[in-house]
């Protein structure tokens, strides 16, 4: 599929999803969605793809879903068209690791875009934010959900309720981003972290992202009995004999994803 919207490179077992509508601050709109939940399932059906990125530009990784495509609707037409949802719903199902590389403005559903992602690496001009509230609306795709999760109910009821930006240092303080970088190294620390997971063996690293989504849909107890059954579950893989071999034997391990 040709894309309008966003860009794909694939390299090194790592794709890269740029979005790519300037003139809209990579504003999320109906088909950049469609075309981005087409990239990612090509990327988790392409063997040769063992890890992704989706970033934007320098001044925005996502200013927001389209002010403009969502002005007019009506209530009706709201609900029935269930903007998003079929598009969201393809993003979670996506079992490869995505980190969201995100420089400048992450807003609305551009920050619950980056939330989407397994982890967030942000750029010192990173500024993020739930500013739905000065339009009249609230955030509508995990910007009172996951947030709140994630930094807590303070901060999340902040940012909601006030439309406040959070600056780097603040969401990587909060647990909002997992670390921050100058803006001329963004890519380069995601696609090092990316390069750092593709070596892994991709069933642990499945296993990984399965078990740390858990934790937010189940109990704790439910959640350490997953964790500690897929644990032992990894032990009738090739990849658990070579990781462990090669520790003791000095050397790097090799893994086949067996
Ligand atoms: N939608 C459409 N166009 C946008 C958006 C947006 N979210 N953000 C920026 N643009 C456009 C501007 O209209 C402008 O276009 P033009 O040049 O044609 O006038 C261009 O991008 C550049 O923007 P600015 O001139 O405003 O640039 P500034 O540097 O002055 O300001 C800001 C940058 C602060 C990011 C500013 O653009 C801004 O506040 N943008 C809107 C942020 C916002 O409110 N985001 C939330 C949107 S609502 C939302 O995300 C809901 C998600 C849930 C969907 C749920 C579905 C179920």
């Amino acid at each position: 599929m040709a894309y309008e919207t966003i860009i794909v490179d694939v390299e090194n077992h790592v794709a890269q999803i740029t979005l790519n509508r300037p003139d809209a601050l990579n504003a999320l709109n109906d088909e950049l969605m469609k075309e981005l939940a087409d990239a990612l399932s090509a990327a988790q059906d392409n063997e040769k793809v063992r890890c992704i990125i989706i970033t934007g530009s320098e001044k925005a990784f996502a200013a927001g879903a389209d002010i403009a495509m969502m002005k007019d609707k009506s209530f009706v037409e709201a609900f029935s068209g269930d903007l998003f949802t079929p598009e969201t719903e393809q993003i979670m199902r996506i079992r490869k690791p995505i980190i969201a590389a995100v420089s400048g403005y992450a807003l609305g559903g551009g920050c619950e875009l980056a939330m989407m992602c397994d982890f967030i690496i942000c750029s010192e001009t990173a500024k993020f934010g739930q500013p739905e509230i000065n339009l009249g609306v609230v955030a509508g795709i995990g910007g009172t959900q996951r947030l709140t999760r994630i930094v807590g109910k303070s901060k999340a009821m902040d940012m909601n309720l006030t439309g406040r930006f959070m600056d780097a240092e603040e969401a990587e303080r909060s647990g909002l981003a997992s670390r921050v970088v100058p803006c001329k190294k963004l890519l380069e620390e995601a696609q090092s972290a990316a390069q750092k997971i593709a070596e892994k063996s991709m069933i642990s690293v499945m296993v990984v992202k399965e078990a740390v989504n858990r934790a937010y849909e189940v109990p704790l107890r439910e959640g350490l009995l997953f964790e500690r059954r897929m644990f032992h579950a990894l032990f009738a893989t090739e990849d658990q004999s070579e990781g462990m071999s090669a520790f003791l034997e000095k050397r790097e391990a090799q893994f086949r994803d067996k």
